[in-house]
């Protein structure tokens, strides 16, 4: 399993669509930190400065010049199947 040490996933566990992403991670073999923000409020906070909403899953993903925040599940999937399907 290949961990990517850039990218975060912001999620709960009973939502459906991080589910989703979640599900495409494990297809992939790849493992990314997940920040759950039912579980830690300082997760929660980050997620709505950033974003101005506490909507999930969102995919953080940490560039030199700076962090994108990647909403949408089908998006996230998108992405992630770019970058690391083999
Ligand atoms: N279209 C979005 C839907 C995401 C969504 O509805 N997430 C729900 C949880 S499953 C959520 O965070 N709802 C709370 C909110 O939006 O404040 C996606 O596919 O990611």
């Amino acid at each position: 399993m290949a961990r990517a040490e850039d990218l975060s996933l912001y999620h709960y566990d009973s939502c459906p669509y991080c589910l989703r992403v979640r599900r495409a991670l494990s297809e992939l073999d790849v493992e990314v930190e997940l920040r759950n923000i039912h579980q830690d409020s300082a997760h929660m906070r980050a997620l709505i400065e950033a974003r101005g909403a506490r909507t999930v899953p969102v995919l953080r993903i940490r560039h030199e010049d700076g962090d994108e925040w990647l909403p949408e599940s089908a998006d996230i999937v998108a992405y992630l199947r770019k970058r690391f399907a083999r």
